[in-house]
């Protein structure tokens, strides 16, 4: 029996994404973070001591993390999504890396400004700081995508689901890719597969 502790709009996503790509049955459990703050329950923490979502129990194996849960369900049930070779896997650590520590603390700042806290307490420095660093992300990405289908050559791998987090949090906050045409092809590329259609669908985001 495998658990997922979070909601798909949370960082929780990406392990959903996962979860569908192995094809894999499992019971999603939303705490009620604003009202209750379950995620900080002593029942929680004894899961995941951050307090924070995600958190994966796999028949009695806990995990948290999301790269790291995303990593764990791979290596168990679909492996070939690591790459095929030491090369191949490099390259899919080092964009999943990139993402976790370049690409998505930014776009996280941003979405936490403008969406959850409150008129009058936003910190418009910070918001205009991690603006500046967009175009710098999204340019790297852009070029990296010129001469091939996926991030890793062509086939889909955990750098694509890893990447595709962030770019479809910036998505849903309307930021504009205009300019970008060899990444919007490619995350066309990516959402057309089941598992992302159906984790937007989970997300109600159509
Ligand atoms: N690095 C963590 C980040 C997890 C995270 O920030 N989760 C947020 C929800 S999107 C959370 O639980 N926040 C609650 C809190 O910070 O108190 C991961 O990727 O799993």
């Amino acid at each position: 029996m495998i658990q997922i502790y979070g909601t798909p709009r949370s960082s929780a996503g990406r392990c959903y994404l996962m979860l569908e790509e192995c094809g894999l049955t499992y019971e999603a459990i939303a705490l009620d973070m604003m009202k209750e703050r379950e995620h900080k329950s002593e029942k929680f923490l004894k899961l995941n001591p951050n307090g924070k979502v995600p958190c994966l129990i796999d028949n009695g194996f806990v995990l948290w993390e999301s790269a790291a849960i995303v990593f764990y369900l791979a290596e168990k049930y679909k492996p070939e999504l690591l790459g095929a070779d030491a090369k191949e896997k490099g390259l899919v650590h080092q964009w999943s890396y990139w993402t976790m520590t370049e690409a998505q603390p930014p776009l996280v700042d941003i979405l936490i400004q403008k969406i959850f806290v409150p008129e009058g307490k936003k910190d418009l420095a910070l918001i205009a700081r991690r603006e500046q660093q967009i175009p710098g992300i999204l340019d790297i990405l852009e070029k990296s995508l010129a001469d091939k289908k996926y991030l890793v050559g062509e086939k889909y791998t955990l750098a694509d689901l890893m990447v595709g987090s962030p770019v479809n949090v910036a998505k849903a906050m309307q930021m504009s890719l205009a300019g970008t045409p060899n990444i919007q092809a490619w995350f066309e590329r990516i959402k057309s597969r089941p598992a992302w259609q159906k984790v937007s669908q989970l997300r109600g985001e159509h």
